[in-house]
């Protein structure tokens, strides 16, 4: 049963580039963040992950989609930051959060050639970062990231260092 599941399960990374099974699973996306972060607004999740300077780096099982994480690569800057992360309820805690994690820093660092995510994540949400090695003190100079991220009430802000030579995957 396993091996089944593994054999349909792929991890893709993309945009809204007018594709459509691109966006078809790019509004699945939008519903799982919708449906488990209800503090954020709807039409500001829809405005970020249809949006052409965010990508989406998702887990889709057969053809559907299981979760995803949206982030927004300031290539210049060297730094990623995520929007939004989360997986689908009843797909929770199997361990798709954290390979979903590890595929990402994987693409920002061999594609869009990131050193660090940043990312106010929301209280409840703060364990789940650190077991992916965000840290609650910023070393990132500031002089790379301010001005573009924006302050966030309620969030705390996270950092997390890719490794330059790591396989994540
Ligand atoms: C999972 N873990 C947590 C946790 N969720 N630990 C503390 N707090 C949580 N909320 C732990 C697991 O027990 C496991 O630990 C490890 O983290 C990885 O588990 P996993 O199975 O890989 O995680 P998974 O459940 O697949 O995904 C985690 C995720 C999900 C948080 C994405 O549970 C989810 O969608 N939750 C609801 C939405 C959410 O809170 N999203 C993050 C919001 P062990 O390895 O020890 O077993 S923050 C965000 O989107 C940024 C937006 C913002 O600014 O707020």
């Amino acid at each position: 049963k396993r091996e089944e599941e593994a054999g349909n399960l792929k991890f893709v990374c993309l945009s809204n580039d007018g594709i459509d099974e691109h966006m078809v699973w790019l509004i699945g996306l939008k519903n799982i963040f919708a449906r488990q972060l209800p503090n954020m607004p709807k039409e500001y999740i829809v405005r970020l992950v249809m949006d052409r300077s965010h990508k989406s780096v998702m887990v889709i099982r057969g053809n559907v989609v299981v979760g995803g994480i949206t982030y927004r690569p300031y290539v210049s800057q060297k730094f990623g930051e995520i929007a939004f992360c989360a997986i689908t309820a009843d797909e929770q805690v199997k361990g798709y959060g954290t390979r979903l994690m590890n595929h990402l820093k994987q693409h920002a660092r061999d594609v869009d050639g990131l050193t660090h995510f940043l990312t106010y994540a929301d209280n409840n949400a703060v364990g789940y970062f650190i077991k992916q090695g965000f840290t609650k003190e910023i070393y990132l100079e500031k002089d790379r990231w301010q001005g573009y991220i924006k302050d966030y009430d309620g969030g705390i802000l996270m950092e997390c260092k890719i490794d330059p030579k790591l396989p994540y995957t």
